[in-house]
């Protein structure tokens, strides 16, 4: 690799922001498994994070100072790029969100392409260059994080930049169906291209990617056959497509959830709840996470299966998430709906299925619902990779839970051999998977979960650092061995 710094881009900074009531901006690193992961790495390399601080760009000055005082001491620098309101909107809120997210979520007719949006994606990706171009040294290696930034190897290249320059996609890449409806299909084809190595979360990502490109670019030729490909597009530079699951710090959440305070937390949540099995359900409150067809599968259990009523209690948490946006609040009022009718027809004296929370969870409340759930349905309709299912094996200390998770979240590839997979959209196969992990014996609970266990503490946050920047670095094609992509099997449908 290049003698220089690391230095990470991703729309957001890893921090967070609060103002005191004295109207004070006071900073807190932020603690997620990508921040953990890429600490060292920044520090032992004198790296950058260069993000948006989530502040009006007013504010940007006081920011920026706020910023240095923060990270005082942790061995990297973050830089702030100041966004006015209206690039917020078109940028952020407009061509991230309501296109990018749910096309390549599968969810086409939640797009929203007001061509509006583009010049300012354009405009936006064009600002975050310039803080590169300004901020970076031309050995240092630049890498980029999610959809918001498609176009800054782009950019980059446009102002003159050389810097060897990796990407990475957290969400998933639709098949050419789904990506050819998008208005600007070539642009952000060709724009990929800028950048030294792409990566995706998992093989099939990268598979529609691949294809996209032989279909839209013709003429391109991959060489090799392992987890990082080579990718020849007529007159451009080489590119390298690697697939490279996310996952998280595991023995940190072990660790953690064997603490005093999450015992003595989790002991709390069974103990008000007693004699049944806790499901728990935690997602955003996003469309994408499949919570009203994983409440009706939970209605349609209780139907189906009366020895489920009274003995397991579905704790839903939902993590308010982009509240303002009208889509957003109707999903809200979907669920609590379902939420209501479900609660409505089944409770009875001293049970209720479904145990409603509306907030994000403080880390040990968390880790000590991973901890004291017996079962786990993690049912999105489309997701990245999805942390929370990793998160949960790596807390489930007692060796005595069951995962169930869609076929449809990045994770499956990796986990098909210990989890129950289901399909989110087949409400009578989740409601059969819950009966069916209700009922699962302790041994073979232990050992589908210590298989999980043991995928993912060998397949953890530092080594999917590692393996990217190898990438990035050698010019081997890798052939790591990475998980194939879940193949629906076979399942009787229920007796009439
Ligand atoms: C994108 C892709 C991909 C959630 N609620 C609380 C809380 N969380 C934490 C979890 C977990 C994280 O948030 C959620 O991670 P996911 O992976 O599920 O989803 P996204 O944030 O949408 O991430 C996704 C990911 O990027 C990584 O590449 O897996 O597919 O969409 O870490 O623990 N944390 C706390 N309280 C909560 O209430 N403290």
């Amino acid at each position: 690799m290049t003698s220089g710094r690391l230095v990470v881009v991703s729309n957001r900074l890893p921090v967070v922001l609060q103002r005191t009531k004295q109207g004070e901006w006071r900073v807190q690193s932020g603690t997620g498994g990508l921040v953990t992961a890429m600490a060292p790495v920044l520090r032992d390399r004198g790296g950058l994070w260069i993000g948006w601080a989530g502040t009006p760009a007013a504010q940007a000055r006081d920011v920026e100072l706020r910023l240095a005082a923060g990270v005082e001491g942790v061995g990297y620098t973050l830089r702030d790029v100041p966004l006015t309101r209206d690039e917020v909107d078109g940028y952020y809120h407009g061509f991230a969100n309501e296109i990018l997210w749910p096309l390549f979520h599968d969810l086409p007719s939640r797009c929203n392409f007001d061509p509006d949006y583009w010049p300012v994606y354009e405009a936006v990706n064009a600002k975050f260059a310039a803080a590169v171009a300004e901020h970076a040294g031309s050995e240092d290696y630049l890498w980029v994080h999610d959809y918001h930034l498609i176009l800054l190897g782009r950019e980059a290249r446009r102002l003159g930049l050389r810097q060897r320059a990796g990407f990475f996609l957290h969400i998933p890449f639709p098949p050419p169906d789904l990506f050819f409806k998008l208005p600007w299909r070539f642009q952000l084809l060709e724009a990929l291209l800028d950048y030294d190595l792409v990566g995706f979360q998992t093989v099939r990502d990268r598979r529609n990617f691949l294809q996209c490109v032989r279909a839209l670019l013709p003429g391109s030729r991959v060489r090799g056959a392992g987890a990082v490909v080579s990718l020849e597009v007529p007159d451009r530079r080489e590119t390298r497509v690697g697939a490279f699951p996310i996952s998280i710090d595991f023995d940190d959440f072990a660790r953690f959830a064997a603490t005093a305070e999450v015992a003595q937390k989790a002991w709390l949540i069974h103990e008000s709840l007693p004699r049944r099995q806790l499901v728990l359900g935690l997602d955003r409150l996003d469309y994408s996470k499949g919570i009203p067809e994983r409440i009706r599968a939970l209605a349609r259990a209780l139907e189906r299966f009366p020895e489920l009523r009274r003995n397991i209690t579905f704790v839903q948490v939902v993590v308010p998430s982009r509240t303002d946006v009208a889509e957003y609040k109707r999903l809200r009022d979907e669920i609590e709906r379902l939420v209501g009718r479900v609660n409505g027809r089944f409770t009875s004296a001293g049970w209720t299925p479904i145990h409603y929370i509306f907030r994000s969870l403080s880390r040990v409340e968390l880790v000590a619902y991973y901890r004291t759930c017996e079962l786990a349905l993690v049912t999105p309709l489309k997701d990245g990779m999805n942390l929370v299912c990793k998160e949960f094996c790596a807390c489930s200390l007692d060796h005595n839970s069951v995962l169930i998770l869609s076929e449809f979240a990045g994770a499956a590839a990796q986990l098909q051999h210990g989890a129950l997979l289901v399909n989110p959209h087949d409400i009578d196969g989740m409601a059969q998977a819950l009966w069916d992990a209700f009922r699962m014996p302790q041994a073979e609970r232990a050992q589908r979960m210590q298989a999980l266990r043991r995928s993912i503490r060998q397949q953890n946050i530092y080594r999917w650092v590692d393996t990217f920047l190898q990438a990035a670095t050698s010019h081997q094609l890798s052939d790591f061995p990475v998980a194939l992509a879940y193949v629906p099997r076979r399942t009787e449908p229920p007796p009439a």
